[in-house]
């Protein structure tokens, strides 16, 4: 476990966990390279290394962690198979199909830099590279059979028709209309929540937990997970596209959002009651993890 104690800040520990996420990335995107065309390997680096918060991975280190795994690199590749996947839908996401967007990450989006064939080749790449980088760090880590296949199985699923892809469907036929809150929540349990959720379910199986623990961190992650897509409707109408570093906005793309439903300050208040609601599950899972509390915090008190 990692006491209470030994936490010295969200600030400083977001910064130790990305520049080891950063290294893991570096390895996976060095591999690909390896063994793609030169400009496929570079449109792959370019759209993997091209900065980001580094969530995802941040909080399957924290949930493994929490659990009482060990610190290792294999932990951490296991951890950037969340960021291969989480990147490989931003590429596809900006494509002039999707959202046809410019800036991501304050850079030049992959098929500005490198052409729309070639973005949509990279990112597709990424989708078996992530699953098999899962299943093999999580053999490096030591983890059973089963427990190894439950992790990529968990990875795939939370990327698939009942995950981020069938919530990027929705969200693509929604568009044009005004969706209601149920409807909202059903696109990004699935669009957003359920990568996150799996990054911490990823975790806790390869940290060996029993289905209570791996229960108690899903219902975490979801509540994260809902908590964080109300917070990007709320950043896209307050904050520039300089300080999000993307555009077009969402409120540009004509979405249904949060803050278009309910409002400003009706949104934020249901950002902070799935905060609430993240902090009630980790306290009933019994984990002592000052991280995840800092970790849910944040992700409703970011800037971009
Ligand atoms: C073929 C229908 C179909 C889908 C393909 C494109 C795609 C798969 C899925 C898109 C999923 C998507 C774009 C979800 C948005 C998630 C989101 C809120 C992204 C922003 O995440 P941050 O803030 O970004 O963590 P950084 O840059 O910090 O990594």
């Amino acid at each position: 476990m990692t006491p209470a104690a030994d936490f010295l800040g969200l600030s400083q520990y977001l910064a130790d966990e990305g520049v080891q996420v950063e290294a893991a990335l570096e390895r996976a995107v060095a591999g690909l390279e390896a063994s793609v065309a030169p400009e496929l390997g570079s449109a792959v680096r370019h759209g993997v290394l091209g900065g980001g918060k580094r969530l995802r991975p941040i909080l399957c280190v924290s949930a493994y962690t929490a659990c009482g795994g060990e610190r290792s690199p294999a932990l951490y590749d296991l951890a950037a198979s969340l960021e291969l996947i989480h990147a490989y839908s931003l590429m596809h996401d900006d494509l002039p199909c999707m959202d046809d967007a410019e800036l991501r990450r304050g850079r030049s989006t992959t098929h500005r830099e490198h052409g729309e064939d070639v973005a949509v080749r990279a990112g597709a790449l990424l989708i078996p590279a992530a699953g098999l980088l899962a299943l093999r760090s999580c053999q490096a880590l030591g983890c059973a059979d089963d427990l190894a296949r439950a992790v990529s199985g968990t990875l795939m699923e939370a990327a698939g028709a009942g995950g981020m892809v069938g919530g990027q469907w929705l969200d693509l036929l929604g568009e044009g209309r005004a969706l209601g809150g149920e409807e909202l929540n059903a696109i990004h349990r699935r669009k957003t929540g359920a990568l996150l959720a799996a990054s911490l379910v990823m975790g806790a199986i390869a940290a060996g937990v029993d289905q209570e623990t791996q229960r108690g961190m899903r219902e975490y992650g979801s509540s994260v997970g809902l908590a964080f897509q109300i917070a990007d409707d709320i950043l896209d109408v307050t904050q520039s596209a300089e300080t999000l570093g993307k555009n077009p906005s969402d409120n540009d793309l004509e979405k249904s959002t949060y803050v278009a439903l309910y409002g400003l300050e009706d949104a934020r208040e249901r950002a902070h009651a799935q905060v609430r609601a993240a902090l009630a599950a980790l306290e009933r899972s019994g984990l002592s993890a000052a991280p995840l509390e800092a970790l849910a915090r944040y992700v409703v008190d970011r800037d971009k």
